[in-house]
């Protein structure tokens, strides 16, 4: 078991854009489990390669209470989009902030799994919420970017001082 060290906002990281995993070897799959143990130990919904430094289109994601819900999409793509929803976001690399994001409701996404083989599936609610914020990590964008500059100047003031007074 490892738990890897998740970047926190703002750091310059956490904006590289993930490139595409050729084949999903050893060194993936343990990447996989190590962000599925990170995920649950923090404990999150979600988690992408990003926010462990690792900067391959890879995510986690397991929205269940009993934590036995595992999905790993390597390589995901959004095959379609429809209808909009509010959903309460938090992210593990923004810590405390909770704040309303509008995203689409409904979801078809294609990817691979850690065996590598193709998967092909449809999201609502949660779960496509969580799916959206995590693929926007994979391409640099942090859900705070979808609110005003006030909050995101707010928010990077609370968490600048929170890392101060860790030191
Ligand atoms: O734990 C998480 N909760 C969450 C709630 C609503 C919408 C998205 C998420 S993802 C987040 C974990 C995280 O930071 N993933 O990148
Ligand atoms: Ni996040």
């Amino acid at each position: 078991m490892a738990i890897l060290p998740i970047l926190r906002y703002p750091d310059a990281r956490l904006h590289k854009t993930a490139a595409r995993v050729t084949r999903v070897d050893e060194k993936i799959r343990k990447l996989i489990k190590d962000m599925a143990d990170t995920m649950y130990a923090a404990p999150g919904i979600g988690l992408a390669a990003t926010q462990v430094d690792a900067h391959l289109r890879v995510i986690v994601i397991d929205i269940s209470e009993t934590h036995d819900q595992l999905h790993a999409l390597v390589n995901p793509e959004l095959l379609e989009a429809s209808g909009e929803a509010d959903c309460e976001e938090g992210c593990l690399s923004v810590p405390g902030v909770y704040e309303k994001v509008r995203r689409a409701q409904h979801i078809k996404v294609r990817a691979w799994d850690a065996q590598g083989a193709g998967q092909t599936f449809e999201a609502d609610g949660l779960l496509a919420a969580c799916i959206q914020h995590e693929m926007d990590h994979l391409v640099g964008k942090v859900f705070v970017e979808y609110l005003s500059r006030l909050k995101q100047q707010r928010i990077i003031a609370r968490l600048k001082k929170q890392l101060r007074q860790a030191m």
